[in-house]
């Protein structure tokens, strides 16, 4: 596999005996394993999956070319220490108690965060049509809950009714807990659904997504309950220009960091620059909130088939708030493409 070659380099080039990989979404990554409890060891001829007998069987089926260690028998600091002088590990998930049984062997450890996370970072055709698939789903999830929601729901009911349509269209989980957010309480950047009934005059931020085959899709609309005040249609207006100017010049800039000037450049030049108060997007695939997280100071190129999310907002305090948000990446022939296709246009809901 192409993606543990690119390991067994960076171990060769960095005088390194092996990898050990606790992160979940790299687990599969590179070895296919989807036990929610155990580790992936790659060195330069074997891939090792550290782990109890809960496993053994949908790993002989999941990953019939890696190796199977007990770690009941042999704990995984016994299993390194016993293998290697020196090992590289994802200190952003290893556990501490984890990683002090490893300290205690006395062998060389060097940290290599971003190693997978930066592969897993490009997309295969294989990848990005799965989370076309994904994407999919919510815009049919999205079109038919604009038909669903009414004056007087509550947003769980509406949060509950995305979430069954969403599975009923096939989707595996959700790719997290369901966000309606209503009137004052649009303000909060991630409002989850409350008992809190949807009034007239309301701005309702609906940011929901699904998991197709182990890959996310991640999609933000903001709708309107009859009419809303002049204010909120302005700020709906600069958000959607921020968002739109983000997926037309992602093709043209430089970095991530570049992405994010264009797009937070709309939202101040439309006046509420400090009501925009998180980053513009962030990567997906195996995980919603991927890397790399799409703010000012990421100098990360933007090169074509990383897949991503657009995601301007503006929050006004104790009034209401609007973000809009789409999935793409930029193809090899330098084409921005959407993943998520629902229309981005304010919706008014009678
Ligand atoms: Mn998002």
């Amino acid at each position: 596999m192409e993606q543990v070659e690119k390991v067994r380099e960076y171990l060769t080039n960095n005088n390194l005996d092996a990898l050990l990989v606790s992160d979940k979404a790299d687990q599969y990554y590179l070895a296919n394993f989807t036990g929610d409890d155990g580790f992936v060891v790659i060195d330069s001829k074997n891939i090792y999956i550290v782990t109890d007998a809960r496993f053994f069987e949908q790993i002989k089926v999941e990953s019939p070319n890696s190796t199977i260690v007990n770690i009941v028998q042999t704990p995984l600091a016994d299993f390194i220490s016993n293998s290697y002088k020196s090992i590289a590990i994802e200190s952003d998930s290893l556990l501490a108690a984890d990683y002090q049984t490893i300290v205690d062997t006395g062998i060389k450890i060097e940290s290599a965060n971003l190693l997978v996370k930066k592969l897993r970072m490009h997309k295969s055709p294989e990848e990005i049509a799965l989370i076309k698939k994904a994407a999919e789903i919510t815009d049919k999830v999205y079109d038919h809950i604009v038909k669903f929601i009414k004056i007087g729901m509550t947003e769980k009911e509406v949060a509950n009714e995305i979430e069954y349509f969403g599975k009923k269209l096939g989707a595996q989980a959700l790719s997290f807990e369901t966000i309606v957010a209503s009137g004052i309480r649009s303000s909060y950047p991630h409002g989850n659904a409350t008992d809190k009934k949807i009034d007239e005059g309301d701005v309702v931020t609906l940011d929901f997504g699904f998991v197709y085959k182990n890959y996310f899709s991640d999609i933000t609309r903001t709708v309107a309950m009859g009419s809303i005040d002049s204010e909120m249609k302005k700020v709906y207006e600069a958000v959607l220009s921020a968002e739109e100017a983000g997926m037309k010049f992602a093709p043209m800039v430089e970095t991530f960091g570049d992405l994010d000037r264009v797009v937070r450049g709309h939202i101040e030049d439309s006046g509420y620059g400090e009501y925009f108060n998180h980053g513009t997007g962030h990567g997906l695939g195996l995980v919603c909130h991927d890397y790399p997280t799409i703010r000012r100071s990421n100098n990360d190129q933007l090169e074509s088939n990383i897949v991503f999310t657009v995601e301007p907002g503006i929050y006004l305090p104790g009034k209401a708030g609007v973000r809009i948000e789409d999935d793409m990446y930029v193809n090899d022939k330098g084409e921005s493409v959407r993943l998520t296709n629902s229309t981005n246009e304010l919706i008014i809901i009678k």
